[in-house]
Formats: structure tokens, C-alpha cells, sequence
């Protein structure tokens, strides 16, 4: 092992745009502010990923590694994007194999690294800790509710009080809140957990070893979720849970997540174009593809609304023809992937139709725009309900990701929410953007706690 030489974070990020994103944006302020060490590791088709951040953090060194042989995942898979949730256990799964290239290189750098950071995803990295006497500290990309909800989960494998009954919700009593979700509306990754199978018992005993691990660090504020952080201090019995967030710069980059292919200049322009607190946006994230039926009922609403819109619609979503054309002039639908954190920053952008994954909505939260929730999967139901029943900047649309909205529901929705009765709504958006912005200037709750995190990170030391 090369002599100590101060603090050198090794940051493992899990290959997904949600997942990694909000990391990076982590290491940029680990390095350019904190002026750390930091080495990020991904593997080889993962690595134009990091651009944007080296361009902006150059003293950040990308570790590259080849990705681990695994036969179960389809052949140049290396990321979570448009793969069926199916193969998102394999995935998970083949990461591991970075285990022993990743304890190679520690061993031969001449800096080795004194702590790791990784996702939430990536309990195995808690034993290359070990293996290198060093700490690990848990990335989470969804809210601390999320985390505390996972910890449950793993550590008291809940099942439904009437197994017969496919709602009956599922209750947390040990959670602030006591929150419940009916048990389809869990986390993918438990409801399919099958006992004894090895890669159910992988993933479980992931998030067991992060309850175990020396801290977190959590994409969020204390004003947002303080409750649900004072729940995580005293349930690990440390007081290493830092909340760091929003972590997406509001005037950062728009290239962020890589190219925007849409026109940002374009999108900017008919931006200008509109009144100020007069636009809705409609986005589901770097995963979700809208069903046909769902695309078409969505169309038929936001025609029927008369509301502007901004609909970032991926790639495979099926646009109705001739929708464009009828709505000219107030709607403009962008394909491909869209700056959707300077979009939600233009003052002409007050509400937002969104599938909840946890950046979108710190993007809004951020932007003060208020949500109209859609979610779909994941997190995203946890997320909709804090949006909505917590912090009172939403109203709920959908809850299931197989619905097909009616669009007259949707047109008042999405009218409501821009007009007179939305107003509440939207002043609280407006207000809770505020407590965000305190929290990342310097003094706030979110930039003291990063503090906290550098000066914990640089106390350590290896021998
Ligand atoms: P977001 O979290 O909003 O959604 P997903 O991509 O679905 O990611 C986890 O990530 C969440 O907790 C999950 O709920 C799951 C997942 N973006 C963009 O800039 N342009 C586009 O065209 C599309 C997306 C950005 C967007 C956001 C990110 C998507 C952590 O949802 O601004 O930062 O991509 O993340």
C-alpha cells in the first residue's frame, strides 16, 4: 500500500441516467469545491457518460474497466437504459464482478483510496471496503421516505395482512408518518423477491450490507424530509446521514445527462414566447415509453386542456398524427432527449406532469414548479405521495403506470393546475423553492451538511 497522502474518495456510480446523474453532480462538488480527490469508476460504455462532469471537474480521474462477462444479460449491455426490468437483477448482479479489477487497482495505485462512495444499488461495494480496511458510504439518488421504506422492507420482509387481497396495502407503522402503499406499488425488485434464489438473496443482501455501512449520503434537504432524516440518525445509531441536495445545478449545463438532441435554442425561443406562469410540462424520465393508448389519451387531454404545453416525448413514444399540427402555436412536443432542468428554470414553466423519479421532482421542487403526479414504478409512488400529501405541490392524476388517463380528468387537471384554483398550489411550489435554494447557498442546512461529509472524509486515514 503507497504512503498516506490524504483523502481520496473512489466513486462508484450504478449505470442508470437517475441513478448517476445526481452522483456526478456530487462529484463535482466533492472536487471543485472541496478540492478532493476523487476517482470514478464505470465501465467502457459508460465512460462518454462522464464528459460533461471532466469538462467541468478536470481534476476528477475516470477509472474505466471492462465490463464483467455475464451471460444472463443480452450481449453490450452496460446500462440501465431501455432494458427490460427484467434483466435489471442480472445488471445489479453482473456489477459485483467489478469487484476484484476494482481491489487490483487499489492495490497498485500509488493513492489509494482512503473512502468510497456508491449507489444504493451496490451493496457489494461494502465488501471491497473491507477488503481495503477503508469506509463506505451509501449514495442514495431517491429521498430518505425511499430509504427508510427499503430499509424496512429488506430488514422485515412485510407481506400483506390478506394475502388473498391484491391492494391490501402494506403499512409502516416504524416509519415517521406511518406511511402504506397497496403492496403492487412496492419496489419491483421486492415484490419479486423469490427466498432462497441467489440473485433475490444478492439484491437482499445489498441493501442489508448499506444498512450496515459507515454513512449516507442522501440527494435531499432537511426542509423537504427532516422528519424521515432524524428517523435514519436514530435507526442507524450514528449521526452519518448527510442530506446534500437538490444536487442538479439550476443553472447548470443543459448538455446535462449528455447531448441534448432536442434544439435548446428552439425550446428556449418559443419559451420566450409564452407568458410567464403559462406552460406545462410533460415528462416521465429517462425510462418510462408512454403505451400508445396512454400516449393518445394524453394528447386527447392536453388538446382538450387549451393549455401550452411541453411535451418531451422519447423516442418510442407514439405522437398521434396530426396532434402537432392541431396544436401549433401553444403546443410543442420535443423527441429525444430534452434539457428538462433548464426548461423547468424558464419562468414561462408553472406546472409539471411528471412520473415522480425522485431528480425530477428535487428538479421542480427546485424550479418552484408545481407537479401534477403520474407515477409508474420504482420509488416513484413513495415520491408522488410526499409531493402531494406532504409538501402540498401537487395534486395526483394517475397512480398506475397501465392506466389510460380520461381526457377530459386530465384537460381540468392540467387547466386547474395553471389556472385560479391551481394557485395555492403553485405559491407553495414557489415557497418550497425557496427553502431548496437556501439550502445549497452557503450556511444552508444542505451545503453545511456537505461540509460536515468533506471533514469527515478528510479525517480518514489509511495505513
Ligand atoms: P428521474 O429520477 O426523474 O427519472 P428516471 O430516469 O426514471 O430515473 C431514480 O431514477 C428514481 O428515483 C426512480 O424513480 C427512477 C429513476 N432527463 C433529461 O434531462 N432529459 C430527458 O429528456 C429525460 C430525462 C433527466 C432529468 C432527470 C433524469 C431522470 C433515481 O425514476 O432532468 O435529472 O434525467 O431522472
Amino acid at each position: 500500500m503507497g504512503e498516506a497522502v490524504g483523502p481520496h474518495v473512489l466513486v462508484i456510480p450504478y449505470p442508470a441516467q437517475g441513478h448517476m446523474l445526481p452522483l456526478l453532480d456530487l462529484v463535482h462538488l466533492l472536487s471543485s469545491r472541496a478540492r478532493l480527490a476523487v476517482t470514478i469508476a464505470v465501465t467502457t460504455k459508460n465512460r462518454h457518460l462522464l464528459d460533461p462532469l471532466l469538462s467541468r471537474s478536470p481534476t476528477v480521474v475516470p477509472l474505466v474497466l471492462p465490463f464483467p462477462d455475464y451471460p444472463a444479460l443480452p450481449p453490450g449491455v452496460e446500462n440501465a437504459k431501455g432494458l427490460p426490468l427484467a434483466f435489471f437483477r442480472p445488471l445489479t448482479h453482473a456489477l459485483a464482478g467489478l469487484q476484484d479489477p476494482l481491489l487490483r487497482w487499489a492495490h497498485s495505485t500509488p493513492h489509494p483510496p482512503t473512502a468510497i462512495i456508491s449507489d444504493f444499488f451496490l451493496g457489494w461495494t461494502s465488501d471491497l471496503a473491507a477488503q481495503l480496511g477503508i469506509p463506505r458510504l451509501v449514495f442514495s439518488p431517491s429521498g430518505a421516505l425511499v430509504v427508510a421504506v427499503l430499509h424496512v422492507l429488506w430488514r422485515r420482509m412485510p407481506e400483506r395482512s390478506d394475502p388473498d387481497d391484491p391492494d391490501c396495502p402494506i403499512s409502516f407503522p416504524e416509519i415517521p408518518n406511518s406511511p402504506a402503499l397497496p403492496r403492487h406499488q412496492l419496489s419491483f425488485l421486492y415484490r419479486t423477491h423469490i427466498v432462497g434464489e441467489p440473485l433475490s438473496e444478492f439484491i437482499k443482501e445489498g441493501f442489508l450490507k448499506n444498512i450496515a455501512s459507515w454513512g449516507f449520503v442522501v440527494n435531499t434537504f432537511a426542509d423537504l424530509e427532516r422528519v424521515y432524516l432524524d428517523h435514519h440518525r436514530n435507526d442507524l445509531g450514528h449521526p452519518r446521514v448527510w442530506a446534500v441536495g437538490p444536487l442538479a445545478p439550476p443553472d447548470g449545463p443543459a448538455e446535462r445527462g449528455g447531448g441534448a438532441s432536442a434544439a435548446v435554442g428552439e425550446i428556449m425561443t418559443w419559451l420566450d414566447g409564452c407568458p410567464e406562469g403559462s406552460v406545462l410540462l410533460v415528462a416521465f424520465g429517462s425510462q418510462q415509453v408512454l403505451a400508445p393508448p396512454q400516449a393518445a389519451a394524453l394528447a386527447e387531454g392536453l388538446e382538450r386542456s387549451g393549455a401550452r404545453f411541453i411535451w418531451c416525448a422519447t423516442e418510442a413514444t407514439v405522437v398521434p398524427k396530426e396532434f402537432e399540427g392541431r396544436v401549433a402555436g401553444r403546443g410543442l412536443v420535443v423527441r429525444g432527449w430534452a434539457p428538462q432542468v433548464a426548461i423547468l428554470g424558464h419562468r414561462a414553466v408553472a406546472a409539471f406532469l411528471t412520473h415522480c423519479g425522485w431528480n425530477s421532482v428535487l428538479e421542480a421542487v427546485t424550479a418552484g414548479v408545481a407537479m401534477l403526479t403520474w407515477p409508474m414504478g420504482a420509488d416513484q409512488f413513495w415520491n408522488a405521495r410526499l409531493v402531494v400529501e406532504e409538501a402540498g405541490v401537487g395534486v395526483a392524476l394517475c397512480d398506475d403506470a397501465d392506466a389510460v388517463p380520461n381526457a377530459d380528468e386530465l384537460a381540468r387537471v392540467v387547466a386547474e393546475s395553471l389556472g385560479e384554483s391551481g394557485k395555492g398550489m403553485r405559491e407553495r411550489a414557489k415557497e418550497l423553492s425557496r427553502r431548496a435554494l437556501d439550502a445549497v447557498k452557503g450556511g444552508g442546512s444542505s451545503y453545511k451538511d456537505l461540509e460536515g461529509l468533506v471533514a469527515e472524509l478528510s479525517k480518514i486515514r489509511v495505513k
